[in-house]
């Protein structure tokens, strides 16, 4: 998979993509992720890249001109049909599935913006989907699209070392969309705290049904809303 983001802020990318998970992929040739500077393509002789809402109102807004250049020059980088997301916090929630989804891509262009918003045309113009990766407002877009890179990234086939551990885990089908089942790993007793017996039983199936109800359990306290579309 191509990954391109468009920021104002490419420096923001280094560290999440220089340790664990993104690093190995992308060593490994899994995913090949190029980070473009919108501000270089600003033709403003200051490098300005946002200006005053039309209408009045608080805030700048990010200008057409050099979001439309940036992404021409980087659009033909590669000849692979590409999946324009835009970060806003107006977009469709970003979830498991949608990573999934996207995962399937041969190629994501992602913009993130910063100051309140994009000028309209940078959405309709380039034909871009929002996303948003929950009900709360961040400064700007980078962390969000980060946070969407990384849950693609390692659901991508040879990103992660064990091939199994996208499976079990919350959310996913083996979970049944729930939370996973708590684990525990040595020394048995820590602190005085102990891992459930059953653990240690070696009844694979008593282990299965208890981690089965241990998932629903936490489904029932932390989110019922996933219980409720069953
Ligand atoms: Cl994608 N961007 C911003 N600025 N804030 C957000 C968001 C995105 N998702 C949630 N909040």
């Amino acid at each position: 998979m191509r990954i391109d983001v468009l920021t104002l802020f490419p420096e923001m990318f280094e560290s999440p993509l220089s340790h664990s998970i993104l690093k190995r992929a992308k060593e490994a040739g899994v995913v090949d992720i190029v980070l473009t500077n919108i501000r270089d393509f600003s033709k403003d002789k200051h490098k300005k890249v946002d200006d005053r809402p039309y209408g009045g109102g608080p805030g700048m807004v990010m200008m057409c001109q050099p979001v439309f250049d940036c992404f021409e020059q980087v659009e033909k980088l590669s000849p692979d049909k590409s999946r324009v997301i835009l970060l806003t916090p107006q977009g469709k929630p970003f979830t498991q599935k949608l990573a999934a989804e996207l995962a399937g891509e041969k190629r994501l262009i992602f913009i993130a913006g910063h100051y309140e918003g994009f000028d309209e045309r940078i959405r309709t113009g380039l034909n871009a989907e929002q996303i948003s990766i929950g009900d709360y407002v961040l400064s700007g877009g980078e962390l969000a699209a980060m946070v969407i890179i990384d849950a693609v990234v390692r659901l991508l086939p040879g990103a992660l070392g064990d091939e199994g551990s996208a499976e079990d885990e919350t959310f996913s089908e083996v979970a049944n969309g729930g939370m996973e089942y708590p684990q525990y790993t040595r020394p048995e007793t820590f602190q005085g705290m102990k891992v459930p017996d059953i653990l240690l039983s070696g009844h694979h199936g008593e282990i299965e049904k208890w981690r089965r109800q241990q998932s629903l359990e936490r489904t029932r306290q932390n989110r019922p809303d996933l219980l409720k579309n069953q």
